[in-house]
Order: structure tokens, then sequence, then C-alpha cells
């Protein structure tokens, strides 16, 4: 029953996430379109599709933000159907309607339920009605300064200020106290009026340590809505997660079916159609809070795939076609534990500061269990106009002791020269006692972690590396033509260590 065709899509995105669709689109045997900005000409998204369409200059805001520029390339090139990917205009209702207006299937939600989960109180009255636990807190924006003073006071200090416009922790404002009240919202009013032109901010009870668990949902055309489960994401920093993993080492079967119940219940409310997110807080004690539903593909989504074996994007397509879901919640079970570690080029000794330049070498591991995003390649640029991701590193495991031991040995074969990364925060992370045990929230990195106790690269072991490339290429006895084309890079690093050790 499948209501329409798609038979060309154009990725409105770059790096990994646009290469990660056009791999599903190939395997549909749906044709691609790319688009690309000045800075990105070269990148491996723009080599992987069938067509590519230039869409102005490297900042974003005059290219992948554009939303008429993307609908050009759309016209030209004769796609039927926009896949947004995650970031850029994919939780942009304006964008999604202006796509269905021009006679092209957006890939994603409607419109409309973009829109009410995008403002965070309209969010809250919806989940209120729909019966889904939420931190206490105020359904409504507050503008008045007693009212809302008394509001705090009623819920209980601490108390968070949200900007209704707001998500993903932009204009949050904790009160630990009732003297610092006043002087917190007028500046969390005007900082939220500064960044989103929306100057409506609401309360919620402060949770104490909590961890972040999200449900991944998808939802048909016909009213029919599944969960796949959890992933657990709080191992952050500054609200940008490193390490996500699925399922949550914290639920019991019984909380789990709850949360999963809660999460479909949070999707029908707003009539949710294609893949979404609904995020919870989860205190030591398991109770569950709604915090944002997510209405896009989001970056984690490898480990829902490890752990189930959907591939969400073809998913995505087949809900857009108006195609039925092939499965009930029934059907659907957890296989194994995935874990996922996102390579930045950050620097992890010096506050994580983004470090983009070129990769002299990027020589990723793989191997059974072993599954690698990349959307840069080894000569190509971690570009500063965008997020400085490099890769998403995925394994899995039949347990999550052995996911966490595989991907401990993935971080250690994955080599990267030209940039730092947050690989040795990743290995950090990985043989961390607490990590292990799975005692985990969202203060992990501020609880644990130490720069200091970062393996630094050794110069030394880089010179015997670079000499052991020269030993190995004398030894091989290459020909005049491979002298001429050998990338004059060492053996890995690893390799070297363990020569070493
Ligand atoms: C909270 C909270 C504690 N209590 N809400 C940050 C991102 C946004 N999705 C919600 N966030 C939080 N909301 C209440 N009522 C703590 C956070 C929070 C957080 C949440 C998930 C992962 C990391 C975080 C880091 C700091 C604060």
């Amino acid at each position: 029953m499948t209501h329409r065709r798609i038979q060309k899509v154009l990725i409105a995105n770059r790096g990994e996430i646009a290469v990660r669709i056009i791999r599903t689109c190939r395997e549909l045997g749906l044709a691609t379109v790319a688009v690309f900005s000045d800075a990105d000409r070269t990148a491996p998204h723009v080599r992987l599709a069938d067509e590519a369409y230039r869409i102005g200059p490297a900042p974003s805001a005059l290219s992948y933000l554009v939303p008429e520029k993307i609908l050009e390339a759309a016209r030209k090139s004769g796609a039927d159907a926009i896949h947004p990917g995650y970031g850029f205009l994919s939780e942009n209702a304006d964008f999604a309607e202006a796509c269905e207006a021009a006679g092209l299937c957006f890939i994603g939600p409607p419109a409309a339920a973009i829109r009410a989960m995008g403002d965070k109180t309209a969010a809250r009255r919806l989940m209120e009605e729909a019966g889904v636990p939420m931190a206490p807190g105020t359904t409504d924006a507050v503008e008045d300064l007693e009212a809302a003073a008394r509001l705090a006071a009623e819920i209980g200090y601490p108390v968070l200020i949200k900007a209704a416009a707001g998500g993903g922790g932009k204009g949050m404002r904790i009160v630990e106290t009732p003297e610092a009240f006043a002087r917190t919202m007028e500046a969390a009013q005007r900082e939220a009026q500064a960044a989103f032109g929306d100057g409506r901010v609401f309360l919620e009870k402060y949770i104490l340590r909590p961890r972040h668990i999200e449900f991944q949902i998808l939802a048909d055309a016909h009213g029919n809505v599944v969960h796949l489960f959890e992933r657990e994401c709080s191992i952050q920093r500054r609200h940008q997660k490193v390490i996500e993993e699925a399922p949550s080492s914290a639920l019991t079967p019984e909380v789990r079916a709850r949360m999963g119940r809660a999460a479909v219940q949070a999707a029908r409310s707003c009539g949710y159609v294609n893949a979404g997110t609904v995020e919870f807080l989860v205190d030591e004690d398991l109770n569950f809070y709604f915090m944002e539903m997510n209405t896009r593909l989001q970056v984690e989504h490898p480990v829902t795939e490890a752990v189930t074996g959907l591939d969400l994007v073809a998913e995505q397509i087949r809900i857009a076609e108006g195609a039925p879901l092939g499965y009930t919640q029934a059907e659907l079970t957890l296989h194994g534990h995935a874990v996922e570690c996102r390579v930045y080029a950050e620097d992890p000794a010096n506050d994580f500061l983004p470090a983009p330049g070129r990769l002299l070498r990027h020589a990723p591991p793989d191997g059974f269990g072993v599954r690698v995003d990349a959307g840069v390649e080894q000569g190509g640029e971690v570009q500063i106009h965008y997020d400085p991701m490099i890769a998403k590193l995925t394994t899995w495991g039949r347990t999550r002791a052995e996911a966490v031991r595989r991907m401990a040995r993935a971080l250690d074969e994955y080599d990267v020269a030209g940039v730092p990364t947050t690989i040795p925060f990743c290995r950090f992370v990985m043989a961390h006692e607490a990590f292990r045990r799975g005692d985990l929230s969202t203060h992990f990195v501020a609880d644990h972690f130490d720069p200091a106790a970062l393996t630094p690269d050794d110069p030394a072991l880089d010179r015997a590396a670079a000499v052991a490339a020269v030993l190995y290429r004398a030894a091989e006895a290459p020909t005049a033509a491979e002298v001429r084309d050998a990338p004059a890079l060492p053996p890995s690093r690893w390799q070297m260590r363990r020569w070493a050790g």
C-alpha cells in the first residue's frame, strides 16, 4: 500500500551523515543528489553521489542553511525527495513545508510536529495531556517576575529556567536560591530573546545527577508507532554528546517497557510520522521525566541500528513513501550491545578546543563488530566552517563488556595524524572503572575526567615510526614509481607501540 515511490533523493547535508544517507539510497536503488559549498568541492559526499550541485560559499549561513539554494538544486536535478540529515535545516518546519509546497517529499516528520516539539512549552502541554511523566514545573511560559518566583518556590529549589525556543541545553540557567531568582530569570529572558528572538522561558525542577536516556521511535503514516528501545547518552561535555550506547545498562525490562510506552505516547500526541527521538532524564531511583523530542535522525542512530538490525534511513524512506511499518512492537527485540564514540578534531588536553586542519593520516579501524562512519578522508580537511567531527566509531558485542573491549581495541587501532582528536579521551573513558561498571550520569566528565590522565603522543615514538617506515619500504625493494607515489607517512602508531613495548 505504498502511496508514492521515491526515485531521486537530494541530501541537504554534508559530511558523514550525507555519506551515510547516500549509501542507503544506493542500496535501495535510488538516485542521489549531493549539494556542496565551495569548501566541500572535493568532499567524500560529493564524489559518492550520482550528481552534485554547488550551493554557495563556505559559511553554512550562505549555503547549507539556505532553503532556496537547496530547493533550486532539487529543481535542477529533478529530485523528488529531500533528506535533511541532522543539524542545518533538519528541524526547520518552514523548510519542510516549502519542500512539500514545491512537490518534494520531505523525508522527515510533518511540519506541524516539528513546530509543536520546537516550542518546549507547547511540547510540555502536549505531554501533560498525553500523560507522559515530566519534571515538576510550568506548562506555560512565565512572564511576571513575582508570579514566577512564587511558582519556583512551589516547585522547590534548585529550579531550572529554560527557554521555550531553546533545546539541547541552550538558554538554560540553574537557580539555587530564592534570592538569585529574579536576577537569573531576567538574564535568562534577555539571553533567550537575543539567541532565539523569543524571550519566553519556563521553569522545571532541577533533577540532580540524571542520566540522559532517549528512545528511538518510528511512526508510519497509518497510525502505527513503535519504539526501537533506548540509547544512553550521559557522557557529554558542554551539551555535546561524546559517547553513546544501546541499550542503557541502568534500565530494567519493566522500566524500559514503561518508558517505551511513554515515548510512543509522546509521538502520538503530536501526530508524529517518520523517525524521532524522545529524550528523558532518569534519576537514581529510575524515575523518568520527558525532556524534549528531537524531530530528526540523530547522530547516534548507529547504536540503535546495531542492536535492532534495522537501517533507520531505509525505514525513514519507506515511511516517507507511505509504506506501513513491517513489524509490530512485539516483533522487535534487542540483540547485544553497541557503543559509539565520536571522533572530533578537538584537543581533549586543551578543554576540547576545536582543532580543524588537514588529516595527514586517517586509518580507521575495522574488523568484526566495528563500524566507521567517516565524513572526511586521509588528505582531506576538517573545515573551520562546520562541526569538527571526523568520524563516528561504533562497536557491537554480545554483551556490554564485549562491546566496550572491542571499542578499546578499535580506538587503539585508530590512527589519525595532522589534528588532535578526542580518541585519547574515548580511550580514557573505555578504561575507566565507573564507565565499565555502567555508573553514569551527565556529570561523568566533570566527576572523572582529568586531562593529565591522557596518554600524550610521544614524539620519540613518532620519530621511531618514521624510521621504521623508511626501513620497511627499503626491505620491500619498491619500484621507482612506488617511491615517487609513496606517502611519506609512518605506519600505525599502534603497531609502533607494540614493537616498542
Ligand atoms: C534538565 C536537567 C536537570 N533537570 N532538566 C540539558 C539538555 C536538555 N535536553 C535538557 N538538559 C538538562 N535538563 C531538569 N529539569 C539537566 C540537563 C542537563 C543535561 C541533560 C542531558 C545531558 C547532559 C546534561 C548536562 C547538563 C544539564
